[in-house]
């Protein structure tokens, strides 16, 4: 008999392997993710619904895990995610998409669902380009950076996500890069278990669009140029110059109530109110 790989029984097996270009970080994720899972007991997804929007990022969950997802339109797996679990308040709903989906064309939805606090859990695969139109340059591409559409260098400056999330009011807010795949399975790990709207950026590598305009090819080259670049945030308090740092670590860890429970008690008022009436 053979050993099947544990994060099989979360995959539908005849649609692999993934499409992903070979040293893609989006199938570290993914084994992240499931690992995650394995780890806190789960035998399968049926508990759960994942959302996604358009890029490569979004590809992680549709069709490849074997669960209920929404593969939606390009910027909106927030607003169908908070609408699906509305709806659905028992299941847990997940959204995995890339950053520009999440923060470029989708930007305004993430913060207001971090307002909101909304009990939803985001990963945000941040490969710092548009990866599946050919590495356009986003919102959270680094200054001075070399992409498609910037041939000269990027002149703007990146969002720092987990400061934009975490000052919006998520209850939990962290980054890691694909290097830190122990820090993210407890990451995810947490966050999986608590409520409110829980975000977590992965800042992951694109050698196809984006690693070979900036002289770093393969997926190991990029690997590399995190682990060298990141720092975590206790140690980034003591650093004076941390602009071209990768800061790690979890920026919130809250427990205010999420708006379901906020948004289920009003609801059950006014069912109070109706029936004395
Ligand atoms: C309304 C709309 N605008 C633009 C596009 C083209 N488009 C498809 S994927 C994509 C970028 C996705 O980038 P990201 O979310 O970072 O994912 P990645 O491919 O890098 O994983 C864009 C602009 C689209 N599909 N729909
Ligand atoms: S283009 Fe980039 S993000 Fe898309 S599959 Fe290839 S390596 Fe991954």
């Amino acid at each position: 008999m053979t050993n099947k790989h544990f994060a099989l029984k979360f995959l539908r097996e005849e649609v692999l392997p993934t499409a992903f270009c070979p040293g893609c970080g989006n199938g570290i994720v993914i084994n992240c993710f499931l690992k995650a899972l394995e780890e806190t007991g789960s035998r399968d997804l049926s508990n759960f619904a994942f959302v996604s929007g358009i890029g490569c990022a979004a590809w992680c969950v549709s069709p490849y895990f074997r669960s209920d997802s929404l593969h939606t339109t390009h910027g909106r797996p927030i607003a169908f995610a908070s609408g699906l679990k509305l709806a659905r308040p028992e299941l847990n709903v997940v959204v995995i998409s890339g950053d520009g989906d999440l923060v470029g064309i989708g930007g305004n939805h993430l913060i207001h669902a971090a307002r909101r606090n909304i009990d939803l859990f985001v990963i945000c695969i941040n490969n710092l380009n548009y990866g599946m139109t050919g590495g356009q340059v986003g919102p959270t591409t680094l200054h001075g950076v070399t992409t498609t559409t910037t041939p000269y260098g990027n002149p703007e400056y990146p969002f720092d996500l987990v400061r934009l999330v975490e000052s919006a009011g998520a209850n939990f807010v962290a980054r890691w890069t694909t290097v830190h795949v122990r820090q993210l399975i407890r990451s995810i790990k947490k966050a999986l278990k608590k409520e409110g709207f829980r975000f977590i950026e992965v800042v992951s590598q694109c050698p196809t669009a984006f690693g070979r305009r900036i002289g770093k090819p393969t997926g190991i080259d990029l690997m590399k140029w995190f682990q060298k670049q990141s720092i975590h945030i206790n140690q980034a308090q003591n650093v004076k110059e941390t602009e071209d740092k990768i800061i790690v670590g979890e920026f919130a860890d809250r427990d205010r109530p999420g708006f379901i429970s906020n948004i289920y008690k009003i609801i059950r008022l006014v069912r109070e109110n109706n029936d004395k009436n």
